[in-house]
Parts: structure tokens; sequence; C-alpha cells
């Protein structure tokens, strides 16, 4: 099944196919696995996506999470284009990067120091060779299905598009990382205490999303995170929360706050920049001071700290610290979990919904899904299915069954009116 405009998009994409690798610069993009020409976007506002050709798409992609506030919220774009006007990057140091830093500080309480990057991938990698340098140990741990941006030490057993597109472990990544990689099983404490049992005094960190967002979500079970916090605990080894995706999403504490687990080292993106490309590392004092130019660790950005990405950031978080921001939007996010549940139940197949805060994920199998194995169950093809029949009415959802659907406060009641009328009707035609 296609879209009725895919005939603009395919061109659109062939073009681009003609001088970008699969057309795309991320892969989730390319549609790949769910068929059909990707939509080519020009516009966006509130909880809406307009395509080249002028159609509207309710969008519940955003960005894959930071637009929390809706697209083109009227004080992100004020603070950057105002922000423009001054210069678009110094290379030097501005008092906007203190002010983000003393932000994210102050609304994640382990983070003491920050340093702010570019992207979550940058963000990650850099966690992880702060902890190696502080530790003085080579090994990670990481969880199958977990993603944590393109690095080399994480493409392994990856989630998001590497799980997409059949390829959890990549080529070009060298036996070295590979090997200092070690694998566990989310959700299953017994598979990362029997690699601290083999690899006794060699495990730097353990890296982990605190919800699996990039595999589907995936719910900690009860103990999950406090048993990580508790195996690291006495090893020296840290414990990496890497909150990209659920920073600033699950509430301005992130899921450390949710869930009460303090991680060392916190990784943020997405939401703290606004929509453009801004990112965090974070964590005690003590661990963030082994940074150059204070330690020895080294890690650098031209564009690091970026005028109009802080802006975009700041003018974000000062509306989600405005009183009630995130009762309303998880409230409404657990009306959407009922009504979804209602509207699938006509499903004669089975499915499992998982659902943590503000983000979500329909999977297509028999529940519940909890680890990567039980992700991977999921029939891709029937959510192919779903996908063109929503994006046939005009909704666009994640073009994968392995991601998350996100809520933003501009999805108001009318929104999740017609998303739900649509979810009946594309469930009686798949
Ligand atoms: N799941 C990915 C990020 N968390 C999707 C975005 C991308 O890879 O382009």
């Amino acid at each position: 099944m296609t879209s009725p405009d895919a005939g603009g998009h395919a061109a659109r994409h062939e073009r681009a196919k003609r001088v970008i690798p699969g057309g795309v610069n991320s892969p989730v993009r390319a549609f790949q696995s769910v068929g059909g020409a990707p939509i080519f976007v020009k516009s966006a506002h509130g909880p809406y996506l307009v395509d080249a050709d002028g159609r509207e798409f309710i969008d519940f992609v955003c960005s894959w999470g930071p637009m929390i506030l809706g697209h083109a919220h009227p004080s992100v774009i004020e603070a950057v284009t105002r922000t423009a006007a001054s210069g678009t990057s110094f290379g030097a140091c501005t008092e906007s990067e203190t002010e983000l830093a003393e932000m994210v500080r102050d609304c994640v309480p382990s983070v003491e120091k920050v340093r702010l990057v570019c992207s979550g991938t940058e963000a990650t990698m850099s966690a992880v060779r702060l902890a190696r340098g502080y530790t003085g140990r080579e090994k990670i741990v990481k969880f199958r299905g977990c993603y944590h941006g393109h690095g080399d030490s994480f493409l392994i057993s990856a989630g998001s598009g590497a799980m997409t597109f059949g390829n959890p472990s990549s080529p070009g990544v060298t036996k070295g990382s590979a090997q200092d990689t070690l694998l566990a099983e989310y959700n299953d404490l017994d598979s990362v205490r029997a690699l601290f049992q083999a690899n006794a005094d060699t495990i730097a960190a353990i890296i982990v999303e605190p919800v699996a967002g990039n595999m589907g979500v995936l719910v900690p079970e009860p103990g999950f995170l406090q048993g990580l916090r508790d195996l690291c605990d006495g090893k020296r080894t840290l414990l990496i929360f890497d909150e990209v995706i659920t920073g600033f999403r699950l509430g301005l504490a992130g899921a450390q706050g949710f869930y009460r687990v303090t991680p060392d080292l916190t990784c943020l993106g997405k939401i703290m920049g606004g929509g453009l490309p801004m990112a965090a590392y974070g964590g005690r004092a003590d661990i963030m001071d082994m940074l150059s130019p204070v330690g020895p660790v080294y890690q650098a950005g031209t564009l690091a700290g970026n005028p109009l990405a802080t802006a975009a950031g700041l003018a974000q978080l000062r509306e989600l610290r405005k009183p009630g921001f995130y009762e309303t939007l998880n409230k409404r996010a657990e009306t959407w979990e009922m009504e979804m549940r209602s509207a699938l139940a006509g499903l004669k197949t089975p499915w499992c919904l998982n659902r943590v805060g503000s983000l979500m994920t329909v999977f297509f199998c028999a529940g519940p899904v909890r680890d990567y194995e039980s992700a991977l169950k999921a029939d891709a093809g029937l959510y192919g299915r779903f996908f063109h029949a929503m994006l046939d009415q005009g909704i666009y959802l994640a073009p994968s069954q392995f991601e998350a659907a996100f809520l933003s406060a501009a999805h108001d009641d009318g929104v999740m009116g017609r998303t739900l009328e649509a979810v009946r009707r594309a469930i009686s035609r798949i």
C-alpha cells in the first residue's frame, strides 16, 4: 500500500538517492521497513507536519522526541530568530551556555557539572570515554536492542535503525571495539551479574536507556534500574543513563526522577535543544572534572554550545518548567493509552501496548514485550500495513515497528479524537 501522493514523494526520493545514500541522512527516514517512498516535509506547526505537496499530517514522530511543545512553538521560534540576528556561532564562551548548564543542573539532581555537545551520539561516546578515563578500565556493558547513537562501541546488537534494517552489528566496527562491549539482556539482572563475574574489575561502565525507546518502548521492570545501581556500587563501575529520549520527557528530572535511581553520568539530547542540534553529558563533579582542560580526558567541539541551539533549548526548558506541564501531558498520555487499547480491541491478531509517560509503542505480537527477543517477535509486515493505513488518513507514525510514538503538548483532544478514529478504520483494513 502506498500513500495517495507517493508519486511526488517517489520522484523526490529518486532525486535524493542520486546524491545522498538511500536518499536520506538518517536511515530510519527511508521507509525501507514499511515500504513506499518517504514523505518530504516542507514545514510543521503544532502537532502537524506539512509535506512538499501541502498535505497535512498529525505527527507522532515529533522529530524523534525533541518537539515536546509541538512544532514551531512561538517561544522557541522567537528565541532562535532573535539570537540569529546577533550571529550564529562564535566558537567562544557565551553566558547563555552557563545559563543552560545551570538549568540542566537544577532540573537533574545527579548532574553537578555538564558539558554541552551537538548530538546524542556525541554525548554517549564522550560519556563512555570519560568513564574509561576515570576508572582506567576498558569494557562497557550495554543491553541488546538499546541504541546509544552510532558510536563504534554501541553498534553491537543495537536498536533503532540498526534493528529495523537487520544489521544490529555494523561492519566497520573493529574487533577491538566489539570485544570491549559486553552484551546483557534488558530487564535481566542475572545476565549483568554473569558479565561482572566473568570480567571482574575490567568494566568501566554500564550504559542503559532507563526506559528502552529504540526497540520500541520497553518498560523497566521493578528493581531492574536499582539492581544496576547496586551492581555498580562497590565495584568502581559507573552507571550511565542514556536519557537522550527520556530526559525532560518523563519529567524535568527524566527517568532518574521518575524511577528514583541515581546514575553517575547522564546523557541528554533531543528535548534540551528545542529541535536544534544540542545534547549534553553530565554527572558527579569529580568525574566531570576529569575532562580537559581540567583533567586529561579529551573532548571538544567547534559548534558545542552553539548560540542558536542554546537559545532554543533555554526557551523550550523554560516552558517545560511552568507548573503543571508534565502533569497535563502525562494525564493526556494516560487517556491516549486507554483509548488506544479500546480502539485496538477490534484487532483479530495479538498486540501489546507499552507506555511510559508520553512515550508509547504498539507491538503487533503477543505480550509481554520486555526485552530484545520479545520485541523481535513483533510482526513488522503488519506494522507496515498499519503504518500506511494511518498515513493514508493523514497520521504520521514512526516508519518502523522498533521506535516510539511521541506525544506533544500540542496533541489536544481534537487531534487525539481524529487519530483514534483513524486507528479504528486502519485496523479494519489491515
Ligand atoms: N531512534 C532514533 C533516535 N533515537 C531515530 C532517529 C534517527 O536515527 O534518525
